[in-house]
């Protein structure tokens, strides 16, 4: 592909356009992804701020009666499990069809891309154009409905962790889960067939076949439940307090708090986010593990930390908190971008530490954009910005070398997966934006 960094990274969002909506990526991921589509919308603000704005409100037109913003909204074909699988119409909270969807949901970064969305509003008109205005005020209040579902169901103990029910609603197959998946006892299993597998070079980058059956008895798990969240508390065999997930929460509270003023919404709202952010802080407080410098899981079925070095264990710099400088200095040490093996000092999704490390599959260790970007954005809203610009820089120099691929390896830098990633090009959009180093 030819031109400048950014004409490419425009080019590919306008290729997997979908037509109001973005394909995460057109072959490996031909739907709409909740937490893609975010990232996704933050990309397009650079180009059509109107168009930002239809990629999460197609998503926010799928969102269940329980507030619940689905992982898929699946188009018509491809991907496995398709829509028919989750049988989503099992629960009463699933909207009527269409649209189809999954029936987990992703990391809530949408109120932050909204919020900056809005931002780039205000920027490009003086302040925030009245045309827009409408379309703001709608997407609040869906925002506010997922919070709430978020602080409710995910949450029901109010320990300001958010739970989640199937590594698909987290980093898939980082090795965060295995223990917990290890002792799933999966039963019998309808027969399916794998359509990841033959859209990339190396199995080896994907999860083994082992984890993927686990993964899919899950799913019959979740559809026997009929997606009942008080249901899942009960009696689901994985449920873990996720902390990456639920610093993504904080950091999406406090710009759904900033996007209540810009709309006008009551005082009493505005209370209520105050108290999901005061909450999250502190449950965040109590996953800290000092010996190793981050933050940690819980796992609720085994009642205990899930003591691992991975991008997860920053959540205390994703969430803004006070202390957060600790985590930075866990950042840069060599067990992330220390290591002097690192094509750039960009941190491995685990860390080359752990024994699970593996440079080359999926969440185990390559190093990927998105993940970059929020620990880029999370330094830069805390002051940081030398340690920002020099992410953002090696962030870009990645995709310069590698393209829009889904995940790098991190000492080669080898592009793997998907190589026409969405969310990937977004980020850099958004990277290139002038105002991005300041
Ligand atoms: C399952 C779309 C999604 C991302 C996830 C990433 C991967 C899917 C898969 O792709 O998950 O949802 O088949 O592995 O792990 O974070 O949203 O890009």
């Amino acid at each position: 592909m030819t031109g400048t960094l950014r004409e490419r990274a425009a080019s590919t969002l306008c290729r997997n356009d979908a037509g109001g909506w973005t394909m995460a990526a057109p072959a490996l991921y031909p739907h709409q992804w909740s937490w893609d589509s975010a990232f996704v919308a933050i990309g397009w603000a650079h180009l059509d701020l109107e168009r930002a704005l239809a990629e999460l409100e197609h998503l926010f037109a799928a969102q269940w009666a329980n507030g619940k913003l689905p992982h898929i909204v699946f188009n018509p074909a491809g991907h496995f499990p398709e829509a028919g699988w989750w049988e989503s119409s099992r629960s009463p909270d699933a909207p009527a069809p269409p649209p189809p969807t999954s029936g987990l949901c992703q990391p809530p970064v949408h109120a932050i891309a909204v919020e900056r969305i809005c931002m780039l509003a205000a920027r490009a008109d003086g302040g925030l154009p009245d045309r827009l205005r409408p379309r703001f005020a709608a997407a609040y209040r869906r925002l506010l409905d997922w919070h709430e579902y978020l602080a409710r169901e995910r949450d029901p103990d109010a320990s300001g962790l958010v739970t989640i029910y199937h590594p698909w609603e987290g980093l898939d197959n980082s090795p965060r889960w295995d223990e917990a998946l290890a002792v799933l006892e999966v039963g019998d299993l309808p027969s399916y067939e794998r359509r990841d597998l033959q859209e990339v070079a190396d199995p080896r980058e994907r999860p083994d076949q082992d984890t993927y059956d686990r993964y899919i008895w899950l799913v019959e798990l979740l559809k026997r439940a009929r997606y009942d969240d008080a249901e899942l508390q009960r009696a689901h065999p994985f449920l873990i307090k996720d902390v990456l997930f639920s610093a993504i929460l904080v950091a999406a509270n406090q710009a759904l708090l900033a996007l209540s003023s810009s709309v006008g919404a009551p005082a009493s709202d505005r209370l209520r986010i105050a108290a999901w952010i005061e909450r999250g802080r502190r449950g965040l407080a109590g996953c800290w593990d000092d010996e190793l410098g981050l933050c940690v899981d819980q796992d609720v079925r085994a009642g205990g930390p899930i003591r691992l070095r991975t991008v997860a264990g920053f959540a205390p710099l994703i969430a803004g908190a006070d202390d957060s400088g600790r985590v930075v200095e866990q950042l840069d040490s060599p067990s992330f971008c220390g290591d002097p093996r690192l094509r750039w000092p960009l941190p491995p999704s685990t860390s080359p530490e752990e024994p699970s490390f593996d440079r080359r599959n999926y969440w185990r260790g390559p190093t990927w954009p998105v993940i970059n970007w929020l620990l880029w954005w999370a330094l830069r809203r805390g002051g940081e910005h030398a340690r920002a610009a020099d992410l953002r820089r090696a962030g870009l120099e990645q995709v310069r070398v590698g393209g829009f691929a889904e995940y790098f390896e991190p000492f080669t830098g080898e592009p793997l997966g998907a190589d026409d990633q969405s969310w990937t090009a977004a980020v850099v959009l958004d990277w290139l934006d002038a105002d991005s180093d300041g």
